[in-house]
């Protein structure tokens, strides 16, 4: 069944946005849930708002060191069954105001921390032969190829072909790892930024009218880290309205 009773989850990115929601969700379907933030401050708002035993937790998804303790706390001495790589910097910025340094921090917060909380929660899983999942947060700007975010779209490629990869060296262990490709969604981050003004372009794009909102990603992501989802692997779901077909 969509019950996740008795499991520990990790969400990351998890103070705002598509991530808390994501972490109400596992929670609410029954999963002790460890909502890590680089914004410690908003991730214990958000688990007193959750509420279900959710903990928020410190942590910079960039450093490794920083992840390695934070997933061994969330761990409790065995392994966590759920790992969210949710956490992401959500850019705006012309083609031609891309920089190296600008192209190396998206690169480094996108995608290498999706690779760094996957190494060490994998290698706690197949040591406590725990057959957990990995869920990564992609984006359709990656089918799309979105203006604006050209970084951010190679980053996500990047994530999308990781999951894939993931999938195969993990699948013998019983651990299974997939993405979500959410379209646009109205998450705090958006709110406050450039990206508020494409809704009525990307809702000329969609099959179904509407703004995505964080909570029709968290529907998803709580079905593909459930039971009832055994047998999928290295898949990406892609949730928007059906601005994307696939
Ligand atoms: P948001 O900006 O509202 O929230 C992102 C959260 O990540 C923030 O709480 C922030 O503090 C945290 N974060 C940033 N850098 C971090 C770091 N180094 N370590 C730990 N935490 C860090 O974002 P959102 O819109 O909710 O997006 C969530 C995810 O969904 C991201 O992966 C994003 O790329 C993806 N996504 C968003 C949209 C959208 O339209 N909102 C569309 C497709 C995909
Ligand atoms: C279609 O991932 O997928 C804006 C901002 N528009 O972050 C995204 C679309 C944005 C997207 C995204």
């Amino acid at each position: 069944s969509t019950s996740l009773e008795g499991r520990k989850a990790v969400v990351t990115g998890a103070a705002q946005g598509i991530g808390k929601a994501i972490a109400r969700a596992l929670a609410e379907a029954g999963a002790k849930v460890v909502i890590s933030d680089i914004n410690g401050e908003g991730a214990k708002a958000a688990a007193a708002e959750i509420g279900h035993g959710a903990v928020g937790v410190t942590c910079d998804s960039t450093k490794v060191d920083e992840v390695n303790t934070m997933l061994e706390d969330a761990a409790e001495n065995g392994a966590i069954d759920i790992l969210v790589n949710n956490a992401s910097i959500v850019p705006y910025i012309a083609w031609d105001d891309v920089d190296l340094a600008h192209w190396q921090k998206i690169i480094d917060t996108n995608l290498t921390s999706v690779f760094i909380a996957s190494r060490k929660a994998t290698d706690m899983m197949r040591t406590a032969g725990r057959k957990g999942t990995v869920l990564n947060i992609a984006s359709n700007a990656f089918y799309a190829g979105t203006p604006n975010m050209s970084a951010y779209v190679a980053a996500k490629g990047g994530v999308v072909g990781f999951t894939r990869a993931l999938a195969t060296e993990v699948g013998k262990y019983g651990i299974r790892v997939n993405a979500v490709t959410p379209g646009l969604i109205e998450s705090d981050g958006v709110k406050g930024s450039p990206h508020a003004e494409s809704f009525g372009f990307v809702e000329m794009l969609q099959a179904m009218p509407g703004k995505g909102q964080p909570a029709d990603i968290a529907k998803v992501v709580a079905f593909l880290v459930s039971d009832d989802a055994g047998w999928m692997t290295g898949q990406c779901v892609n949730v928007d309205a059906g601005m994307i077909r696939l």
